[in-house]
């Protein structure tokens, strides 16, 4: 029995704004930070009430609007397994968010509960919900709305763990319910353990071994430019400069950023002519992104790109080294190597994929689409162009690769390239974050497989080349109209217009077009790709037309 009176004496104190209609969406509720603390204070019960539902686990909550501007706010569950918010309660989080009045929202919880069969205010169990933020100003105040949301069902704790990045809040749930070590500081030795390991077993081949370079690092201004900041201490074999950490006066996202850089394709604030060449790196703000870039020469401020499909294709490639080392043949085992990408992902990345010999399989844009999929094959790897990412290793998998590994060695094969391989692999695992994309691990992952490569950012980069392409956003009455198939890439509604843009798309070599509705914003975006620039404009234009 929920105790109805302590609900809505709470819920008094948030009253939900007139106007706003808000939507989980695909990266949980998101918009202006001063309308947010109703929304946020009924996640807190939201997240109680998961928490109850799945056996009192550890659920988490993460207080970020990413990379959009400072006086933005959001606010997203993350699931016991560190992984995004069960689909399935999407519509109750809709519904709850939406609610007009206390009365409102107390019985759809009540509804909920009831169907849920949810067990409230057993006092053995209670309700665990750890709480983190990223370093907007608004971040404080509605994460003691949270608080309060979660302090208003019977028997629940909320733990503030404070500032954090995404990835870092999803690692730490996971490990948690995994009874594992689960601070931040375990968090960091995690890393730099796992990379020192990686750079313990670079093959020394004497006379080309690389000197290392300087990475620098845009820290949008935000959380992943602090943490990379504290990690640094602890890592060797890498030579990091960190820009635009916030601390200097710049702000969060404004000119700065993967998602600005990604989109824009300039150099950011804090970078110019005296970095030619330099391998650089872009987190967004909430450091759940990665993108890569160099500046090609004095004269512009554009930036040469490499993007998450590039990082997808460099790590792809190291790990399909390490499998190609096993001899997995003798044991009847074939390792599943899959990739995954979204509509999104350009055109040559794919073929370059494809011509390695790899699976490669779509999923609609969206953190949880990918992640889903990827994580059907032994090694899963997904990355949309926007630098979200990572690597998941099955369970069995992995168990196998450690059995592997203990075999090896206990047969006096410690030294053996398969031996080395498997424990690469197992590094991996242990690097690369298993609940979400993660810059922070993903900036090691990148910079220890280019010294064990031997490469440069330029080297990287010629893996292949880019179609050129253009995005455009429309903004139309009612998006909704646009309905597409399960992987982006053909429209279905408004009937007909999928034909339009095929005949559109025919005008071009190698085009490529789709639109879809955005689910972060009220527009349709458009996508085309064609072999030159300006074909990949003229393309986007006239599919444009056909959306308006
Ligand atoms: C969200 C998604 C991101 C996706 C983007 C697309 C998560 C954690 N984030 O930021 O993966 O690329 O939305 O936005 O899932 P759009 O629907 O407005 O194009
Ligand atoms: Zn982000």
């Amino acid at each position: 029995e929920i105790q109805i009176a302590s609900l809505l004496k709470s819920s008094e104190l948030f009253p939900i704004p007139q106007s706003v209609k808000l939507s989980y969406g695909t990266a949980g509720f998101r918009g202006d930070a001063k309308l947010l603390e109703s929304t946020v204070y009924r996640v807190g019960i939201l997240s109680v009430l998961r928490s109850l539902k799945l056996g009192s686990a550890t659920v988490g909550l993460m207080i970020t609007a990413s990379h959009n501007k400072v006086s933005d706010n959001g606010i997203k569950v993350s699931d016991p397994s560190g992984g995004m918010l069960s689909q399935e309660w999407e519509p109750f989080a809709d519904q709850i968010a939406n609610a007009s009045s206390p009365q409102e929202l107390v019985s759809l919880i009540r509804e909920f509960v009831e169907k849920e069969e949810i067990m409230i205010g057993e006092k053995k169990k209670s309700a665990e919900v750890w709480l983190g933020r990223d370093t907007r100003p608004s971040g404080e105040s509605l994460l003691r709305a949270a608080e309060i949301g979660v302090g208003s069902v019977l028997g629940s704790v909320a733990i503030d763990i404070g500032v954090l990045t995404t990835p870092q809040l999803h690692w730490m749930v996971r490990a948690k319910n995994k009874g594992l070590k689960a601070t931040e500081n375990d968090y960091f030795e995690n890393l730099s353990s796992s990379f020192r390991c990686l750079i313990d077993l670079i093959p020394v081949s004497g006379n080309d071994k690389l000197e290392i370079s300087k990475l620098l690092v845009d820290g949008a201004n935000g959380v992943g430019g602090q943490k990379i900041e504290e990690l640094r201490g602890s890592l060797s074999n890498l030579d990091l400069e960190i820009r635009n950490t916030g601390r200097d006066g710049g702000v969060l996202n404004e000119g700065v950023g993967a998602d600005f850089v990604q989109k824009e394709k300039v150099l950011p604030l804090g970078f110019g002519s005296q970095d030619v060449g330099m391998r650089c790196a872009s987190l967004d703000g909430d450091a759940d992104r990665l993108v890569y870039f160099y500046i090609p020469s004095e004269s512009s401020d554009k930036v040469e790109l490499l993007d998450g499909d590039k990082i997808l294709s460099l790590f792809a490639l190291f790990i399909k080294e390490q499998l190609n080392a096993l001899d997995d043949d003798k044991e009847g085992k074939q390792s599943r190597l899959g990739v995954v990408q979204t509509a999104y992902a350009n055109g040559a990345s794919t073929d370059h994929l494809r011509q390695l010999g790899l699976d490669v399989v779509f999923a609609k844009t969206g953190v949880k689409h990918l992640h889903e999929k990827a994580a059907e094959f032994d090694i899963g790897i997904y990355f949309e162009a926007n630098g979200h990412g990572t690597i998941l290793f099955s369970e069995s998998f992995l168990s196998w690769l450690v059995s592997k590994q203990k075999e090896l060695t206990d047969k006096g094969q410690g030294g053996s390239e398969e031996h080395k391989a498997v424990s690469r692999l197992v590094a991996v695992s242990n690097l690369i974050n298993q609940a979400v994309g993660d810059a922070l691990s993903g900036v090691l992952l990148v910079e220890v497989i280019l010294q064990h490569m031997g490469w440069s950012v330029q080297k990287w980069n010629e893996l292949y080349k880019d179609l050129p392409s253009r995005q455009i956003k429309v903004e139309v009455p009612d998006r909704t109209a646009v309905v597409t198939t399960s992987e982006e890439t053909e429209a279905l509604r408004p009937l007909g217009i999928q034909g339009a843009i095929n005949s559109e798309i025919k005008k071009y070599p190698r085009g490529r077009a789709f639109i879809r509705p955005s689910g972060t914003e009220d527009v349709v975006r458009v996508y085309a790709e064609a072999s030159t620039q300006e074909a990949a404009d003229s393309l986007a234009n006239s599919v444009a037309q056909l959306v308006k």
